[in-house]
């Protein structure tokens, strides 16, 4: 059994929230979720204040989801124009480009508003109205955030695609949200290489309607293709365009963004977010989960194209009024110091990243972290999937030096915010576990061969949610009916998050990964991120997936792809050390049936290992992988195909 961490006295006594105010305010929050989100709606400014908080039902075929629904605001509005009295001349964005001999860039609040107000208007000349749609498909430069708000002042709905995403990818969201406009760039500069952004648009755009514009941030200032007429130099425009935008007032259930996230089956799920609600529950969860306070330097590694981004990049800093870091490039460029130099020139007080880019990290040795001074920062958080005891210990002692709380924030694109995590002056942590429910979260354990909630408190099964929160999404976009199939359907009268986990006698939750990631061996139910948790615990390990495949005898058999640390030899000795390894880790059972020498592993652009892929391979069923376009290297999965270990 792992052990406990709590944070430090020193910690607690600045914290916003100890640990008897939780346990206070969390059975507030379920007991009367009206009484406690009309208080905590008052985290911002409104225009027309609500009257009614709460009008919601999770009833299948009658879902509605409704936060402060006659109120009235402008998110913009909270993120900037609020904190114009106060914080006119803090930085609201410290930029970090890709390349370190670039200098970095601090942009204040007013810059931020003047900014912001040009991009409004541009939008505006082009006839882009409150309701319409804009795809933003930017690499991360301040101009990404100034193109949210700046969509966000006039109502316009944004749907971010992230950088990485082809053509295909592209023209599928434009033609989908029905876009007016495109916003884009030259090139996106990552690690040292560029991607065309223009380029892809231009391809993506053959299969889009004419009427599409494209506003071109010159952001490397290399040549491109121009088609007169489409093709609009935002930069020059914005100079040309009026400094102050007069911002709309917009009722709290207006959309505020549509985020693509991809589904079981083929085609992406629009997620609709809305203003009042998520944007309270934005600022609640930044403030409280990462403990910020005023002065702090906050810094989410994530891209503005995923959900961590919209929420922790900027939405909820930004209405916090907070200074927060935006970096264009990634962890190991132009070497694998790069996050702790950033954190050390900054003086970053809260790091919050994926516990892949900590895993990658780890491989590559500590030296790269003692050379920089992270005395500054004060916390550090985990997100995307579950942050295994090895990689949670490697953070601890070397990132935060055994004094920082590790926030292991679970939560999802169709939550908005946090749903269960550590608050790290309140909830002692268990590596591995995302500890306890955020306030007005109501996490049930269900069974799923009955459909049962599971009342005792140690247990395990599928996580569903009881009730709604403010940051919920509410509909997918334009099919109701596939969001109430997809998320209300099977377990009727609860949110399915989709995940498993496992409740402990404290009350404590453990995500056990997706419930499509179970699988059944000799009638057992293991989570393959149990097994890959033990496989990486092994000194020569330094990442793996482990999936099902169809075993004669168990039903499951259990297939690991292993990348090793650099330099270790795949050898037939290491293969039998590894499936005893696990078999003492977790016990017979566990061992794998089947291990590939991965050299690496199909994942998304934003981290995720895509087990579809790798279940297929070990099926012998290559022959339909599906859509691999989303991959980061599509080149790795011809490389696992030829090796395979499964063959019959
Ligand atoms: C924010 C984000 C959501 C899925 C989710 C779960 C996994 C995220 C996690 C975690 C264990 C955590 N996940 N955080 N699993 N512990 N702290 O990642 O959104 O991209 O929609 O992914 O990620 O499986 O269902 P999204």
């Amino acid at each position: 059994m792992s052990g406990v961490y709590e944070a430090s006295a020193e910690f607690v006594a600045r914290a916003h929230v100890d640990a008897a105010a939780y346990e206070k305010m969390y059975a507030a929050s379920v007991a009367d979720p009206e009484a406690f989100w009309r208080e905590e709606g008052q985290r911002i400014d409104w225009i027309k204040s609500y009257t009614k908080v709460k009008d919601t039902s999770f009833e299948f075929g009658k879902v509605s989801i409704k936060w402060f629904e006659d109120g009235t605001l402008n998110v913009s509005a909270n993120c900037i124009d609020r904190h114009m009295s106060r914080r006119a001349n803090q930085t609201a964005i410290i930029w970090e480009p890709d390349d370190p001999k670039t200098p970095a860039r601090h942009i204040t609040y007013a810059e931020l508003l003047e900014e912001t107000s040009r991009m409004a208007n541009v939008l505006k000349s082009l006839g882009v109205e409150k309701g319409d749609r804009v795809v933003i498909y930017l690499p991360m430069i301040p101009e990404a955030a100034y193109a949210m708000l700046a969509c966000a002042r006039i109502g316009a709905i944004h749907s971010i695609v992230f950088a990485g995403f082809s053509p295909d990818a592209l023209a599928n969201r434009i033609n989908d949200s029905k876009a007016k406009v495109v916003i884009t760039a030259d090139h996106a500069p990552r690690g040292g290489k560029k991607t065309p952004l223009k380029a892809n648009t231009d391809a993506a755009l053959l299969h889009c309607d004419d009427h599409v514009k494209c506003l071109v941030v010159k952001h490397t200032g290399d040549q491109t293709t121009w088609i007169e007429g489409r093709d609009i130099d935002l930069k020059q425009q914005m100079a040309w365009a009026k400094p102050y935008c007069p911002y709309t007032e917009m009722g709290a259930e207006d959309p505020l963004f549509i985020l693509y996230t991809s589904g079981s089956t083929g085609k992406p799920k629009g997620v609709v977010h809305t203003s009042g609600g998520y944007l309270v529950y934005a600022a609640m969860t930044h403030q409280i989960t990462f403990d910020y306070h005023d002065g702090d330097v906050f810094w989410c590694t994530a891209d503005v194209g995923w959900v961590t981004g919209h929420s922790y990049i900027i939405y909820g800093p930004l209405a916090n009024g907070a200074t927060t870091v935006m970096f264009e490039g990634v962890p190991t460029f132009p070497d694998a110091g790069r996050f702790w130099e950033v954190c050390a020139k900054h003086k970053v007080t809260q790091f919050y990243t994926a516990p892949t880019a900590i895993r990658s990290l780890m491989g590559l040795g500590t030296e790269w972290v003692e050379k920089h001074d992270l005395s500054s920062l004060r916390l550090l958080g985990s997100v995307g999937e579950p942050i295994n005891p090895e990689a949670w210990n490697w953070y601890n002692t070397h990132v935060g030096k055994g004094r920082c709380p590790i926030v292991d924030t679970f939560w999802q694109t169709e939550t908005g915010g946090h749903l269960i995590t550590p608050l790290p002056g309140a909830i002692p942590q268990k590596p591995g576990s995302a500890t306890k429910p955020f306030f007005g979260v109501k996490p049930v354990v269900l069974d799923p061969s009955n459909a049962q909630v599971q009342v005792a408190v140690e247990t395990e099964g599928v996580l569903c949610i009881a009730d709604s929160w403010p940051g919920q999404m509410r509909t997918l976009w334009g099919d109701h009916q596939r969001f109430e199939e997809a998320y209300f359907g099977q377990y009727r009268g609860y949110y399915f998050t989709g995940d498993g986990c496992r409740r402990d006698a404290d009350g404590y939750y453990w995500i056990t990964g997706r419930v499509d990631d179970v699988i059944n061996v000799s009638g057992h139910r293991m989570g393959t991120a149990e097994v890959e948790s033990a496989l990486v615990a092994h000194p020569k390990v330094a990442e793996s997936a482990v999936v099902g495949y169809p075993h004669d005898i168990k039903g499951q058999g259990i297939y690991a792809y292993v990348t090793l640390m650099k330099g270790v030899e795949p050898t037939s000795e290491l293969r039998k050390e590894l499936e005893a390894w696990v078999r003492t880790e977790i016990g017979p059972i566990a061992k794998p049936d089947l291990i590939q020498w991965a050299p690496g592993l199909p994942k998304t652009r934003s981290g995720k290992i895509m087990r579809r892929i790798l279940r297929k391979i070990a099926e012998n069923d290559f022959g339909s992988l599906g859509d691999t376009s989303t991959l980061a290297d599509p080149s790795v999965v011809e490389e696992l195909i030829a090796n395979r270990m499964n063959r019959g």
